[in-house]
């Protein structure tokens, strides 16, 4: 049962909802924040100009350059004492995107989160573990409000502790646990080190995100956890977590298209790209307050697909997100994502879902280092692994590692907190 109509209502229906809140979220930019206001103008583009989400493409881009040239509250549309609460992104380099919201903008959260959750097949009685961090980071205290809003039992655990999470998951029979994709494969590791079956407890579904998660590592997690994993997508810029979600059907993330209004463009030239092709993700927010943002470049690459899901919702679906446009490698002329490489090593069921990818850059050339686990319970030859996997490499993706090691379970760092770091560019 979805949690608010409109999210099995008529396409039309919807579109009307969109445009209605589109030309009230453009207005409002050009009026409250001088960054749109100048890029307007510079464009010749009027407020009125925008009558419904038709014209959204005539609208300007945001990029997180924007923010950071704005930075710490320049993207803001109202005075901070209107803002009740600040986030930040969890950026590696620089300053962070400092993010607010009005009352009003808490709301419209809440209740993305509430039906996001409801869309995973969670309900009032459920007990949920809630492992993302807590903090100036979206995710913990945005599952907290969606888990309280559908009146279930919240743990706020947050990040980290891994060992008091596993008995809490037994302790507390949760039905549910929401962290990364890397954490609860921790906590599946931890679980097994300290004699714990998570699979005999009544855990029944892993709410993964923040992080990609490609579809091995979507079963090791249901597989090792006895759950069904369901993937749950946001940022900080638009919202935090709940701007989409998978339903039980576990084929796409719907996106909550009344609130956040989705397109895909090519990530060269910007143009829209035809249905269903693969391009960046670019949302437009239709209904905050404090930050109303129009047309942000997400850099997250995904498809959309607009037929009705098997679960009765007519909002759009998106793939889920396992590349972005800022980490596609290029290794002496060969593309490759981070995310190809782990689909074709997960292959194996001698490695385990760890690994590392170093890049240097040696005599002007690039070099890439693979570093992978071993399984915990293989005893056989490392020498045939090694050469087929670097053979399926070439052959799948026409791309070898200039080295490939693998290293014995345990050797590559865990992340307990935040988000895991695979790629290391020692390039400068
Ligand atoms: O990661 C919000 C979040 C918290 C989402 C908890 C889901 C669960 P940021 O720290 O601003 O916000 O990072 C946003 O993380 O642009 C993606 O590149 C990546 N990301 C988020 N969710 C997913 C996902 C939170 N389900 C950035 N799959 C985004 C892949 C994801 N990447």
């Amino acid at each position: 049962m979805p949690h608010r109509s409109v999210e099995t209502a008529p396409r039309e229906e919807l579109r009307r909802v969109q445009s209605e809140r589109l030309r009230e979220t453009v207005r409002t930019a050009y009026e409250n924040v001088p960054f749109y206001r100048e890029r307007f103008d510079e464009m010749g583009l009027s407020p009125d100009d925008v009558t419904s989400v038709d014209d959204v493409s005539a609208l300007p881009f945001t990029t997180k350059e924007d923010f950071r040239d704005t930075y710490p509250t320049g993207m803001f549309a109202v005075e901070m004492d209107d803002v009740v609460r600040v986030h930040a992104s969890s950026g590696t380099t620089g300053k962070p995107k400092i993010v607010g919201y009005t009352q009003s903008d808490l709301d419209v959260w809440d209740d993305a989160m509430a039906r996001c959750l409801v869309a995973a097949g969670l309900e009032s009685d459920d007990v949920v573990q809630n492992a993302y961090g807590y903090g100036l980071f979206t995710g913990g205290l945005g599952l907290q409000q969606g888990i309280e809003a559908i009146g279930a039992t919240v743990i706020p655990i947050g990040g980290g502790q891994t060992q008091r999470q596993v008995e809490l998951l037994a302790d507390l029979e949760s039905d549910a646990l929401a962290c990364t994709p890397s954490y609860a494969l921790y906590v599946a590791e931890t679980a097994d080190e300290m004699g714990v079956d998570v699979r005999e407890l009544p855990l029944r579904l892993v709410i993964f995100g923040a992080e990609p998660c490609t579809e091995p590592m979507r079963e090791e997690i249901e597989d090792r956890l006895g759950v069904t994993g369901v993937d749950l997508y946001g940022l900080s810029e638009i919202v935090g977590p709940g701007v989409s979600i998978e339903c039980l059907e576990q084929d796409g993330l719907h996106v909550w298209e009344d609130r956040f209004y989705p397109e895909v463009v090519d990530p060269a030239s910007g143009d829209p790209v035809a249905e269903g092709e693969e391009g960046e993700l670019v949302l437009t927010t239709l209904s905050k307050e404090a930050l109303p943002v129009l047309r942000y470049r997400t850099g997250d690459l995904t498809t959309l697909n607009y037929d009705t899901c098997d679960c009765g919702r007519t909002a759009v679906r998106m793939d889920n997100v396992t590349g972005r446009t800022d980490d596609l490698l290029i290794v002496r002329g060969v593309n490759v994502y981070p995310s190809e490489i782990e689909s074709v090593v997960l292959e194996f069921e001698a490695v385990a879902p760890y690994y590392r990818i170093d890049l240097r850059r040696e005599d002007n050339l690039d070099t890439l280092e693979l570093t992978v686990e071993l399984a915990d319970d293989f005893d056989g030859p490392v020498s045939g692994v090694r050469e087929r996997i670097l053979d399926r490499l070439s052959n799948v993706l026409s791309f070898t590692p200039d080295d490939l090691s693998l290293v014995r379970p345990g050797e590559i760092a865990r992340t307990e907190v935040g988000k895991v770091q695979r790629v290391y560019d020692h390039r400068g």
